[in-house]
């Protein structure tokens, strides 16, 4: 079999290159890891490397990402920075084999890729964010030369070793393997370093105890929470809550240090407020529904949370802001984040009596990590990339034409108020529902104007109002649902929902991109043939499944 022979040579010449290499990734890794957690875990390198490209990739990209990957995004770009760099290190390994000086070099340019990103990013520290990327690619060299100056069972018509005469199988093997385990002991060391670093900011929300609100929520009526099995709850509990963000190290901040500095065009009265002075204001706490501009029609990214926070308006007048309409010079307000995040809002919005918040507070705890601890902003009726700045630190006034951030540099709108949006929670698409009544339920929105009316059609009857959960405000979604006499056959369900000022929601479909989708939801059901005969069998026993109940159509992930 001479393939077979011809691959077995082939692999015992460039295997044990392509396993230094990856062995030279992985102690590169694990030193970059170490020197992380000695210094700032956000500057390891696949965080800076992964953030790079989280922030070169254009918005069609993004979208692409979040559509694919949804919440997952994060991993699999980590995932694929990992499996590229695997490559690249089996690659410079096998080519060490003839020259090593090249494949060395190639680990070391590695490193300064890493470490021109690390310096990069938005919320670099400094020049010593390059350290462990620097520390990393001195390893990996290291490494590979460790492993391949002598190389394992060297080729007959191969050059002869470098003198100190090569490794037998067995004497590779061992170094590889202490290799393995040392660059593994070395990352662990790394990420319990890195995790202490967190442990303070741990500690600082475990001690924060929220003040109650001296303007607390309105309660809600009752019949503003519907009970049907699918539908999406009024509260989303925190757990649940969607998470959008481009930080691949969720910043985890010391309350105790945290500082917000309110400046530029227009402020009177410049001034830096710690946590303490923010709490010790009087909070409001409301019922907002936060939606993101990349949900698609019918998708996941809106939830509703009872959130705490200050007033923006007063602490914008205190600082001498006067909105646009009063004469103000500022007409963006663009705020800042500890990962170097940028959103803009428009100052009209914030002060024209909405409950713009600067929030502490989600679902009655000091607000989650991932969700921006300790202070973020809040804005009913705006797409959360122009408002919603999570771990914010920085406020400044500017205009629109001064300046724009991060999302609208990539292609998306400088404004962007919700869209007025029905999503059909229950049934599930290719779901199959027996036939008899079924309850059709989801939730409508329309931030800051309300909602007052859902409609459901099916496949291509009359459209038939559904029945509203009692009202909540403007700033939340409202629950609907809908009972269909379910006949067999497929049939597409399609919702469209009515907001405050009498617009219905309308038919035209576009992408997220720039300033949100728009279009009409709708699910495919099947509804199984039934026998019409009742099942025989002893009185009061469940009718017989249908025979074609084995053939479910596979659902679709939400
Ligand atoms: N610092 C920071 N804040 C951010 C973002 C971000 O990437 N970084 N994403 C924004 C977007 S696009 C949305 S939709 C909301 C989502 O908030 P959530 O993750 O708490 O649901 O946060 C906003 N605030
Ligand atoms: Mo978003």
């Amino acid at each position: 079999m001479p393939y077979v022979s011809s691959f077995r040579n082939t692999l015992a010449r460039v295997g044990p290159g392509a396993l230094a290499g990856l062995l030279a990734a992985f102690a590169a890794l694990a030193a970059a890891e170490l020197a992380a957690g000695l210094a700032r875990p956000a500057a390891g390198p696949v965080t800076v490397v992964g953030g790079a490209v989280v922030d070169l990739a254009p918005a069609a990209v993004k979208d692409f990402a979040v559509r694919t990957f949804g919440e997952d995004d994060k991993d699999a770009l980590r995932l694929g920075i990992l499996f590229l760099l695997a490559l690249s290190a089996a690659g410079l390994g096998v080519l060490s084999l003839r020259h090593l000086r090249a494949g060395a070099a190639g680990v070391l340019l590695f490193g300064a890729v890493g470490a021109a990103a690390a310096l990069s990013r938005p919320d670099a520290a400094g020049l010593g964010d390059a350290l462990p990327s620097l520390a990393g690619a001195a390893a990996g060299a290291a490494t590979l030369c460790f492993l391949v100056a002598r190389r394992a069972g060297a080729p007959p018509d191969g050059p002869a070793g470098s003198g100190r005469g090569d490794w037998n199988r067995r004497g590779f093997l061992t170094a590889a393997a202490a290799t393995a385990g040392a660059a593994a002991s070395a990352g662990a060391l790394g990420r319990t370093l890195a995790d202490r670093h967190g442990q303070d900011a741990a500690a600082s929300r475990n001690a924060l105890v929220l003040p109650p609100p001296a303007s607390p929520a309105p309660a809600l009526p009752a019949g503003a929470q519907l009970k049907v099995p699918g539908i999406s709850p009024f509260t989303t509990p925190t757990r649940d809550f969607y998470r959008v963000d481009t930080a691949l190290a969720v910043p985890r901040i010391d309350a105790g240090t945290w500082r917000l500095r309110i400046h530029g065009e227009g402020v009177t009265r410049p001034r830096t407020l710690t946590l303490g002075e923010l709490l010790a204001r009087p909070l409001v706490e409301r019922d907002i529904t936060l939606t993101c501009v990349s949900n698609e029609v019918g998708g996941p990214y809106t939830g509703t949370a009872r959130w705490l926070g200050v007033p923006l308006a007063d602490l914008l007048r205190e600082a001498g802001v006067r909105p646009p309409s009063q004469g103000g010079r500022s007409d963006q307000l663009v705020a800042r984040s500890a990962d170097g995040m940028t959103l803009g809002s428009p100052v009209e919005e914030l002060m024209d009596g909405r409950d713009a918040m600067l929030a502490v507070g989600m679902n009655g705890e000091p607000l989650p990590f991932d969700h921006g601890f300790p202070a973020r902003m809040l804005v009913p009726g705006l797409y959360g990339y122009v408002s919603a700045c999570k771990w914010i630190t920085d406020m400044e006034l500017t205009s629109f034409d001064a300046y724009d951030p991060y999302w609208v540099r990539r292609g998306w709108a400088r404004r962007a108020p919700v869209k007025t949006q029905s999503r059909i929670d229950t049934p599930k698409p290719f779901a199959r529902p027996a036939a008899g009544p079924v309850t059709v339920a989801g939730v409508a929105w329309a931030q800051r104007r309300g909602i007052i009316r859902v409609e459901v059609r099916i496949d291509d009857g009359p459209w038939q109002d559904a029945d509203l959960a009692a009202p909540t405000g403007a700033d939340t979604w409202r629950q609907w649902t809908y009972r269909w006499e379910a006949a067999p056959g497929g049939h597409t369900l399609t919702v469209r929902a009515t907001d405050g000022t009498g617009r219905v929601q309308t038919e035209e479909r576009t992408r997220t991109v720039p300033d949100g989708a728009s279009g009409r939801h709708s699910v495919f059901v099947t509804v199984p043939q039934t026998t019409g005969r009742p099942a025989r069998g002893p009185a009061g026993a469940p009718p017989r499944p249908p025979d074609n109940r084995t053939a479910v159509q596979p659902s679709l992930k939400e």
